[in-house]
């Protein structure tokens, strides 16, 4: 039978994965609505015909609303959704971040492995980017050489008026945080930023873009530039240097036109068109693991970032918010890999 999801939060993500997992995904039906604003409960009501509206997760827990929880409420949030899911024995899909700082995280690492099971993804979602895992299996074959260094770009093209000067760190340098090592098969040791010439069009009360320069144990170095005023779409690509050769992944593709003696190729607007098929392809996967899960055909209900990479992450997103006002790296000390993780 399907698996019942019930999601938590009815945001522009919420409401976007809701729309996903009644649309295109296959094996669940959204049961639950878990949204405090009225309005937005309806709102996504509407498309999910199966769904009950619920105001808090333990209301939907105590009616017995759901199977599974897609955790899409605002960062800070999330802790306190995840510990009540993981309480009640749920498979459980978690936004990123984890939560909002690595000591929060960690409670929540500590909670799942109390629990016995891994019941925790986190959506990491450009690990189920087509091009991105073609990269990764590309280093690691070594076809190309050994890994030298990864330089990655990280362009929007316009933030709101709520997006602060540590979530240049937090919500958007957190992806390069995940998938970086990811790539290049290291841990983080170091994080360093720097400051260059702002750009005139970001926020008054932001200094970007920034670069962020990320030191791993194997010894790549992996540059970030994040740059959230950028006007002219969305981009993030990446360039893998190895010893024989370049990779590069994130260009602009599709419908080329030339006119007007000019030559033009289509570029994102935004993350939701650039990564629809690594969304897709990452709700797919938990769904379907989530389902083994709970038939007992699987030990585990992830299929992919775990609590421990949410907390490794959220490790290195404090170092790199203390690095952006600070010269010179900030090191990156984490615990050993808990025997559970690895
Ligand atoms: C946003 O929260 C995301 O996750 C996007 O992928 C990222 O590009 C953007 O910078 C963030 O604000």
């Amino acid at each position: 039978s399907a698996l019942r999801v019930g999601v938590v939060g009815a945001g522009a993500m919420g409401f976007d994965h809701i729309k996903r997992l009644s649309g295109t995904i296959t094996g669940a039906v959204v049961s639950a609505v878990i949204e405090p604003d009225e309005d937005r409960r309806d709102i996504a009501l509407a498309h999910a015909p199966e769904a009950q509206g619920f105001a808090s997760v333990d209301e939907a827990i105590a009616a017995g609303a759901l199977d599974a929880a897609l955790i899409a409420t605002p960062g800070q949030f999330h802790e306190a959704g995840l510990l009540t899911c993981l309480q009640a024995g749920l498979p459980i899909l978690c936004e990123k971040p984890l939560t909002k700082d690595p000591e929060s995280s960690w409670r929540v690492v500590e909670a799942e492995i109390a629990g016995g099971k891994k019941l925790v993804q986190v959506g990491f979602m450009r690990r189920f980017d087509p091009e991105y895992e073609q990269l990764r299996e590309l280093i690691a074959s070594g076809r190309v050489g050994e890994l030298l260094m990864i330089h990655a770009v990280h362009r929007n093209p316009s933030v709101p008026d709520s997006y602060d000067q540590p979530m240049l760190i937090n919500d958007s340098v957190v992806h390069e945080f995940d998938v970086g090592p990811w790539l290049a098969g290291g841990s983080v040791t170091s994080v360093e930023v720097r400051h260059g010439r702002r750009n005139p069009n970001t926020p008054a009360h932001l200094k970007e873009p920034i670069l962020v320069l990320m030191e791993l144990d194997n010894g790549v170095l992996i540059d970030v530039e994040m740059n959230v005023s950028v006007r002219f779409g969305y981009q993030v690509a990446t360039e893998a240097v190895m010893a024989d050769g370049i990779a590069r992944i994130g260009q602009p593709s599709g419908l080329q036109v030339w006119q007007n003696a000019t030559f033009s190729i289509p570029e994102h607007a935004d993350f939701t068109t650039r990564f629809t098929q690594a969304y897709d392809r990452q709700v797919q996967a938990w769904v379907t693991a989530a389902r083994r899960f709970l038939t007992g055909e699987a030990a585990e209900a992830v299929a992919g970032p775990s609590a421990w990479d949410g907390y490794r992450v959220a490790v290195c997103c404090a170092a790199g918010v203390t690095a952006l006002d600070r010269s010179g790296p900030v090191p990156v000390e984490l615990p050993p890999v808990p025997e559970f993780y690895r």
